[in-house]
């Protein structure tokens, strides 16, 4: 059986609009998944380093019958693909894709927290995830149209479906 998965895209060098355009073409092209639904995409301001420039953030959903450590491998892939150069964190990047949730697992796994640990606290997440999964319970952290109302000071800002 497999298991509903959202993953968050993020970018903020080159054209990220172009970028997370394609990166959701290709999770549309991943082994071993169906592609449920992509949200619409958001300017948002960079959380964490300041000075760095506005991120168009989005998330995708999907159907998993691979494991998630192998999900998340190909997610890697996708993201060297497009250039992504592993420096600091939280550095500026052509391509972040975060696995948010794999159906309702819980890992404490340094290398794949499951829910993804921030996922929680940032608007740039949760606006795009209720577009997808209104009435979503986040295990462990309640319901997302809760947590959403606790980010309302974040500036994100939702852009007009084109192309
Ligand atoms: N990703 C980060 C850190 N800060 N800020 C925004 N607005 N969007 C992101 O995708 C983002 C961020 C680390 O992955
Ligand atoms: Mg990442
Ligand atoms: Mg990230």
């Amino acid at each position: 059986m497999g298991r509903p998965c959202f993953i968050a895209l993020g970018a903020n060098l080159g054209d990220p609009v172009a970028t997370v355009k394609a990166a959701i073409l290709a999770l549309r092209e991943l082994p071993q998944t169906e592609f449920i639904a992509a949200s619409s995409l958001y300017r948002t301001a960079p959380v964490g380093l300041k000075h760095q420039p506005d991120f168009i953030n989005a998330v995708v959903e999907l159907v998993a019958v691979s494991p998630a450590p192998t999900l998340l491998e190909a997610l890697f892939e996708i993201e060297a693909r497009f250039g992504r150069q592993r420096s600091i964190k939280n550095a500026p990047r052509t391509l972040d894709l975060d696995l948010l949730l794999y159906g309702d697992e819980l890992s404490d796994d340094p290398h794949l927290t499951l829910p993804h640990p921030r996922l929680h606290e940032r608007a740039f997440v949760l606006a795009p995830l209720a577009e997808l999964a209104p009435q979503l319970l986040i295990p462990g952290r309640g319901p997302l149209a809760d947590l959403l109302l606790r980010c309302a000071d974040q500036q994100i800002e939702k852009l007009a479906r084109t192309g």
